[in-house]
């Protein structure tokens, strides 16, 4: 097992963990991810990612890479297909990133709605130094947060950024100066964003993931009516009232 995985009090951890191998995300790697999010979507409120303190991860493992053809990539389907599901998750997720986040493991923090650094945290796509390029959405999610202008540079020279650069473009959100504190920080977020109505936090994600990929006049009717639906919630109904009590 590369995946250790817990859930206390609604908030689902999932702490990628081969060291050794800077958690290079080989296909049962992803699969193990894959196979817990199913339990996360129904036990959790928000799932919190970790690496360990060498790496939160150095990308997809480049041994089965090496051994990879186009037809093979195609029809086997190499971990294109379960990043699916990696990427949809439907409850709010935050990646507390340690050292490299680089390639795929870049675009596993990138899948997740917060991500908060440790001041070592090293960010970037290697690919094109082998001859590759992002596949798991890395050019599209970037290039949403920081413009074609930046992602262009970033993904054509394969440089890393820090965690202070990666905070001023506004992929990270926060910096942590030891890895006690980026854990301490990220579950305390968890916690308090896992006390919120569900039904909230889903369609929140939803309408914000949405803003991606619509104009903003139909974003804006689209938001209202997700709106509309949590009057017919249970959260809506108790807490508006326990306000209006007080
Ligand atoms: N794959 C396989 N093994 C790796 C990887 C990797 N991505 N990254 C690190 N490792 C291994 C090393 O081979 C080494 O193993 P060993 O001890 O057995 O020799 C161990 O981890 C430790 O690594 P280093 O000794 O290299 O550690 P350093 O501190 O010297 O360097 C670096 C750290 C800079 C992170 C370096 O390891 C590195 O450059 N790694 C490769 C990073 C990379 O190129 N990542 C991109 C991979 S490609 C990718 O992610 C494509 C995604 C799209 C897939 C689309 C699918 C459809």
């Amino acid at each position: 097992m590369s995946v250790d995985f817990e859930i206390n009090n609604s908030v689902a951890i999932l702490t990628l963990n081969n060291p050794k191998k800077l958690n290079a995300l080989n296909t049962n790697f992803v699969e193990e991810i894959y196979d817990h999010l199913f339990d996360v979507e129904k036990k959790a409120n928000v799932l919190v990612i970790f690496g360990t303190e060498k790496a939160f991860a150095a990308g997809v493992d480049i041994n089965e890479i090496d051994s990879l053809t186009f037809e093979k990539a195609l029809i086997k389907e190499f971990i294109d297909y379960k990043w699916e599901r990696i990427l949809n998750v439907k409850i709010p997720v935050i990646s507390g990133v340690e050292k490299y986040a680089l390639g795929g493991g870049f675009e596993l923090a990138l899948a997740s709605d917060i991500i908060i650094a440790n001041e070592n945290a090293k960010f970037g796509f290697p690919e094109v130094n082998l001859g590759l390029m992002p596949g798991l959405g890395g050019t599209q999610l970037l290039t949403r947060i920081v413009g074609s202008k930046k992602a262009s540079e970033l993904i054509m020279s394969g440089d890393f950024i820090n965690a202070k650069e990666a905070l001023q473009l506004n992929i990270v959100s926060k910096i942590l100066s030891s890895s006690a504190d980026l854990k301490r920080e990220a579950l305390n977020l968890a916690k308090k964003i896992a006390e919120k109505s569900p039904t909230s936090l889903r369609l929140i994600k939803e309408a914000i993931q949405l803003s991606q990929n619509t104009g903003c006049l139909q974003g804006i009717k689209i938001e209202r009516n997700l709106f509309r639906s949590l009057f017919s919630t249970s959260y809506k109904e108790k807490l508006t009232k326990k306000f209006l009590k007080k």
